[in-house]
């Protein structure tokens, strides 16, 4: 109150505006300070008194503690939680992690330096991360049958990181130091060192191409991968949009990369990993995938056989957080050719490892080898097949007439508007998406002519075939709907604006409607019961 008495009185020279200004600005601040003198957890407990939950109360006690310290951070923990039960989600990347992961990584194992790997770090006081994060390399080798697991990565571009770099000091350096007679990089001299370095950034690497569906980190040029490897790329077929092995096994035999990497952020089908195997063997290169979109349909068993990539790569990269929805981070699984290099994640490129996350790994881990996390995976198929279908009974036209995996595309170009006018109308209407390039994208990667669906996210709140039917009418009344407006000045007056529309209210009323009754049924952590309006102004 003093401020704003100060502002009142002083300095009299004031602007009104400013003065006007400077009140809103206290005030609003007072606001701030008041609602957090409440505390969510003395909420919960006044609708909650026999029944109580224990992740419901940790959140709200960890909510009551930010605030604490820092008010708006915590407002905006508690925002987004309405945000996230409000709006449905359809971005194929994310998910709904559990509390007790969450709670993994929400304590004071965040404090902790360990580099190094279990039992041999380079910092004392890591008997827990030892114990921690060997509980996680354990689960994740019987979570995905593999021999070697590394869980330090902190997201999947840092995963593809370490198993690039592993990858090139196993198959490129060692023949080198092996010839120079010298195991001890340090112990170079600078020419030989030269060498090596020349070598190493001298490799080929082939990977599917960014606008076919791949990811910035198999090689785009503004990636360090790009700047990392001499990048080739193959591309889905122009007409049926899917990838045709036969036409990578001669782009192969011409390359003979050092590297063959399958995996993909934007393709919804299956790929034989047994025959990009064999591929590779004939021409002596290494076989990575990166499938951090579709690790939880590997976990849960919907991708098995000859489309399990642990079987049939020697290095395999993943995320934790979307389909397999565990904690943002990431892991390499491996041979044991690469194993020593991997396990160099540090210091080769990561810094010290994140305890609590790789603890929140091992809960996600232990979740995933559940009979319940196997129905879930086939779910998210099934759920996206379905979603394909109806979408496709809607008229629209979905890549590659369907889906084998847990996403769709959406090629939105000829209704006459951009993936991001898609994007943002359908955001306007509470259904969360990502716009996306497309095969030989008109309008490139900023404004794009395409709309990525998941289920994973849906799936996990429970989900089925009624509310796919009913999605897909809704995505549909809303693009349908969408009037692309005509720029009125620069240089390209008159023609269509890329990013503005207009939505009629009427329209907008209805998709809103519709999908506030989809979500009521299926509420996003429904123990956390407590009344957040208040801390919603
Ligand atoms: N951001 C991730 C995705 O949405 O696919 C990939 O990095």
């Amino acid at each position: 109150m003093g401020v704003l008495l100060t502002i009142l009185n002083y300095p009299p020279k004031m602007e009104n505006k400013k003065r006007r200004l400077a009140i809103l600005i206290v005030l609003k601040g007072v606001h701030v300070m008041e609602n957090f003198n409440r505390s969510l957890l003395k909420e919960y407990f006044k609708i909650n008194s026999g029944d109580i939950d224990p992740s419901a109360i940790s959140f709200c006690a960890g909510v009551d503690q930010v605030a604490k310290i820092l008010p708006e951070t915590a407002r905006s923990i508690v925002k987004e939680l309405y945000d996230q039960r409000s709006n449905l989600k359809l971005i194929a990347s994310e998910n709904y992690s559990s509390i007790g992961v969450q709670m993994a990584q929400g304590n004071l194992l965040t404090d902790k330096y360990a580099e190094g790997y279990p039992y041999h770090r380079f910092y004392a006081g890591c008997d827990n991360v030892d114990a921690i994060e060997a509980k996680a390399v354990s689960l994740a080798c019987e979570l995905f049958g593999a021999k070697h697991a590394y869980v330090q990565p902190h997201s999947g571009a840092d995963a593809n990181m370490v198993a690039y770099l592993a990858i090139l000091s196993a198959r490129t350096q060692k023949p080198i130091l092996d010839e120079l007679g010298e195991s001890n990089l340090s112990k170079l001299s600078r020419e030989d060192w030269g060498k090596v370095k020349a070598e190493f950034l001298n490799q080929k690497l082939l990977a599917m191409d960014y606008y076919s569906g791949g990811h910035l980190t198999h090689g785009y040029r503004h990636n360090f991968s790009g700047t990392l490897f001499d990048c080739y790329s193959y591309a889905v077929d122009t007409e049926t949009k899917l990838l045709n092995l036969d036409s990578i096994r001669e782009q192969l035999r011409e390359i003979r990369p050092t590297i063959l990497l399958a995996g993909y952020s934007a393709y919804s089908r299956k790929i034989n990993f047994a025959k990009m195997r064999e591929m590779a063997d004939e021409v002596g290169a290494v076989f990575m995938v990166d499938m951090s979109h579709f690790s939880g349909l590997v976990a849960g068993k919907v991708f098995a056989g000859d489309f399990n990539p642990v079987k049939f790569a020697h290095v395999v990269t993943s995320t934790t957080h979307k389909t397999l929805r565990g904690p943002r981070g990431g892991i390499v699984l491996c041979d044991d050719e690469f194993k020593e290099y991997v396990d160099k994640g540090c210091p080769s490129i990561l810094g010290g490892p994140l305890p609590h996350v790789m603890a929140a790994k091992a809960v996600a881990f232990k979740e995933a080898l559940t009979e319940d996390f196997k129905m879930y995976a086939h779910k998210v198929v099934g759920n996206a097949q379905n979603l394909a279908e109806a979408c496709m009974k809607e008229g629209l036209e979905v890549l590659t007439g369907g889906t084998e995996n847990h996403l769709l595309l959406i090629d939105v170009n000829k209704l006459g508007i951009t993936g991001r006018q898609a994007e943002s109308a359908l955001r306007e209407c509470n259904i969360t998406l990502n716009r996306n390039s497309l095969p030989d994208d008109p309008n490139g990667p900023w404004y794009t002519s395409g709309l990525r669906i998941g289920t994973p996210a849906i799936t996990s709140l429970g989900m089925g075939f009624s509310e796919m039917e009913e999605i897909a009418k809704v995505i549909k009344l809303v693009v349908s709907n969408i009037e692309p407006v005509m720029n009125s000045e620069g240089k390209n007056i008159r023609k269509k604006n890329l990013a503005k529309y207009s939505l009629s209210h009427n329209v907008k009323e209805e998709a809103q409607k519709k999908i506030k009754d989809v979500l009521s049924g299926y509420p996003l952590y429904p123990q956390i019961n407590v009344d957040i309006k208040s801390y919603l102004e």
